[in-house]
């Protein structure tokens, strides 16, 4: 398993120097500056694999831009209007732009309007440590009563309903602006202060698309962009919803293990993979992680391994952000099955042997609670997930486990 680290790029205040000292062994990044649907130009890729090569004293980190995260697909594209046939062009001419650097894992996401929503961008645990919450009543009371969304009240149950009109009625001013501004902060064009009417607009745009539909639009993309992809020598992996549930009214396709499923099967080729998220799709109790990466691992091309605690047995329900090894996932199973995989592709001489993943998220602990690093990516958070998820690794690539060949982590290892 690859250790990778996600960086945001120079104004990151996470340095270079940072995660080399955590121990970080390739890097996840992005050309965040150039908005979805443009062509990621030579030029620029260059300039930030240099940014990577380099500690703050000018010597060499050893690092390289192993996995780009996200070559954004446009909204256009997911709602198949506008100029979306032309950003088909250019991200097929981002992908040739990209193998030509030698970057060959490419993550992305197929979710309408929104990338990732929290209601509480850090949450005070018991220990003073902070971390991202989602709770659903806060975001009803958004929702119902400061977006104003008509027909809100109908996508959640009563009791949730009320709870939201008691909060929301509690609410001052600036509470309402906080919740808006932390729900906002993982759409589109955040950085720019949406206003609410910007985000009505948004998703006015999806009256007319059922999930159905959606789904459509996202086969005729990975029709286009798979065989290019493929020929290119690239893998193109697919971040699901998060959380894994529909929100705003909005169509989700990634949520489950039967829509990744469903995905592969439509455009059958290695090169049309996935992004296994265990924080994203653990937010929902009937997705069973161990057992995905057990039966769709031929295809996961990169893994973001973090954990969520949920607050309820419903599929959409409140969570938050636990540590890597706490929460409802059971870690150790599913890197026991990500071995596993791995040992499986040795037998059968594939290139991409060590799947990268990175410590997605942390918790803001220690220094980082005066950082003010991006939101869920603080240093020393994220170096002891870091330091923990490797633990786990050292520990069960052992041969004092390999040799417990009977014990149910021997069998896991075994490849199938
Ligand atoms: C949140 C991230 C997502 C992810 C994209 C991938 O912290 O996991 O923003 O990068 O959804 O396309």
């Amino acid at each position: 398993m690859r250790q990778t680290w996600r960086w945001f790029g120079p104004k990151d205040q996470v340095s270079v120097d940072d995660m080399l000292q955590a121990g970080v062994e390739g890097v996840v990044t992005a050309l965040h500056h150039v908005p979805a649907g443009e062509v990621w130009a030579p030029a620029q890729i260059e300039r930030r694999q240099r940014e990577v090569a380099v500690m703050r004293d000018g010597a060499p980190s050893g690092l390289a831009w192993e996995v780009a995260e996200s070559l954004p697909v446009s909204e256009d594209i997911k709602k198949q209007r506008g100029a979306w046939r032309q950003h088909i062009a250019n991200y097929k001419t981002s992908l040739a732009n990209l193998a030509d650097a030698g970057i060959e894992t490419v993550c992305y996401n197929f979710m309408p309007v929104l990338d990732w929503t929290r209601t509480d961008l850090a949450w005070r645990l018991p220990n003073g440590a902070t971390c991202m919450r989602f709770d659903l009543a806060d975001f009803a009371a958004f929702d119902i009563h400061i977006l104003g969304r008509p027909g809100a009240g109908a996508d959640f149950s009563a009791a949730v309903v009320a709870e939201a009109g008691r909060r929301a009625a509690a609410m001052d001013g600036a509470a309402r602006a906080a919740l808006t501004r932390n729900i906002v902060f993982g759409l589109p064009g955040a950085a720019e202060h949406l206003t609410l009417d910007d985000v009505r607009r948004h998703l006015s745009e999806y009256d007319a698309i059922s999930a159905e539909r959606l789904r459509g639009h996202f086969i005729a993309f990975l029709e286009e962009v798979v065989p290019v992809a493929e020929k290119l020598g690239l893998r193109l992996c697919c971040h699901p919803d998060d959380p894994p549930f529909p929100l705003l009214g909005l169509p989700r396709v990634m949520s489950t293990e039967a829509d990744y499923a469903a995905m592969l099967k439509a455009v059958d080729s290695p090169a049309n993979g996935i992004t296994l998220c265990s924080g994203s799709l653990g937010a929902r109790p009937d997705n069973d992680l161990p057992g995905m990466m057990r039966r769709l691992g031929r295809r996961v091309h990169f893994l973001h391994l973090r954990n969520v605690r949920r607050e309820s047995r419903v599929i959409a329900g409140s969570f938050y952000e636990a540590d890597h090894l706490g929460g409802d996932t059971d870690m150790v199973a599913l890197i026991a099955a990500v071995l596993a995989e791995e040992a499986r592709r040795r037998t059968e001489g594939r290139a991409d042997q060590s799947i990268p993943f990175r410590p997605d998220h942390g918790q803001d602990i220690l220094d980082d609670l005066h950082r003010r690093a991006q939101p869920g990516y603080p240093a020393i958070g994220r170096l002891k997930g870091l330091a923990e998820l490797r633990g786990v690794i050292t520990a069960l690539s052992h041969p004092l486990v390999a040799a417990t060949g009977g014990s149910a982590t021997g069998a896991a290892l075994r490849p199938t």
